[in-house]
């Protein structure tokens, strides 16, 4: 049998130690207790209660364990290193590492740093938590897993195999890279403005929000292009720039998520830091190193930083 530790007791870290629970020995890890019976809500409307193995780091650290053949880390981006420091006494270096951070700052930190496998995921399965002891799964996704240096095909392949067992689809990639900074580019877009103004995503669409956007994706799709990450879609090929197909893209994610209220916006509300220095700073990083415009981006950075610095 498997062993999966994960830390990080969020939406995703929960709706994977239910899945994965029931294949293999799994441990959700937090810094908090929480209740051991667990209550799931699937994308059906079906109810699944079921204990899991919850520790915190300090019980983790107290006791001896099985190794884990996967460690996941999926708290937010700006707490996934020390997360990981948190646990290194107690794991091998050899560990496979899975990191489901948003952006781009922990993966290529971690990729460097830690001396086992690193793969990284990114996924749209949709989940949110209803309290210590609930999670529901709102919408299927498709989860994409790989390795930044793509040296870990097979790792990432089983890997695939059983989040797709358990029910989370999932594609080993060759691109993650890639992948990263689209969704990077995408959230840069949608989630500072969003959260600045208070507004759901679908608000982005009329004045004075749609300008903004668009300033927005001129400086994104000039980095893209700097780090040469394709709009996906193949932009160029239907006869788009790369700017007009980053702004469909956007707007094409705006319309599918009209509703949502974006991941920085509950942060915000919350008075919880944002994830900017890993959504704009890896983009305000770039557009330095390249010479490129990064007026928008560093005003957007600027009013969230502000604006945390109150909380
Ligand atoms: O991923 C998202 C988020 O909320 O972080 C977007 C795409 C903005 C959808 O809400």
């Amino acid at each position: 049998m498997t062993t999966h530790w994960i830390i990080g007791p969020g939406a995703i870290g929960r709706l994977l130690a239910h899945s994965l629970s029931p294949i293999a020995a799994t441990t959700l890890l937090g810094r908090r207790a929480l209740p051991e019976q667990q209550a799931l809500s699937t994308p059906e409307g079906e109810q699944k209660v079921q204990p899991l193995n919850i520790l915190t780091v300090a019980q983790l650290t107290s006791e001896t364990h099985e190794p884990p053949t996967f460690v996941h880390i999926t708290t937010k981006a700006m707490v996934a290193e020390s997360a990981l420091a948190g646990i290194t006494d107690c794991i091998s270096p050899s560990t496979p590492l899975v990191l489901w951070q948003n952006g781009f700052l922990a993966q290529p930190r971690i990729t460097q740093a830690w001396p086992g496998p690193v793969l990284c995921a990114t996924t749209t399965e949709g989940a949110y938590l209803t309290g210590d002891d609930g999670v529901v799964h709102a919408g299927r996704g498709h989860t994409f897993v790989g390795d930044l240096n793509n040296q870990h095909g097979a790792l990432a392949e089983e890997l695939a195999h059983t989040l797709t067992q358990v029910g989370l689809a999932a594609t080993k990639v060759c691109d993650i890279r890639q992948r990263l900074w689209q969704k990077l580019a995408v959230n840069a877009a949608i989630n500072p403005l969003v959260a600045l103004n208070g507004v759901r995503n679908g608000k982005l669409r009329a004045d004075p929000y749609a300008q903004r956007v668009e300033a927005v994706v001129r400086e994104v799709a000039a980095v893209m292009q700097a780090e040469g990450i394709q709009p996906p879609n193949g932009g160029q090929g239907n006869g788009m720039s790369g700017e007009q197909a980053w702004l469909a893209l956007v707007w094409q994610v705006v319309e599918n998520t009209a509703n949502n209220k974006a991941s920085m916006l509950q942060d915000v509300e919350a008075k919880r830091p944002t994830e900017r220095g890993a959504i704009l700073g890896p983009l305000i990083e770039s557009a330095k190193r390249h010479g490129l415009a990064r007026e928008v981006l560093q005003g957007l950075d600027d009013e969230l930083a502000e604006i945390e610095a109150s909380f």
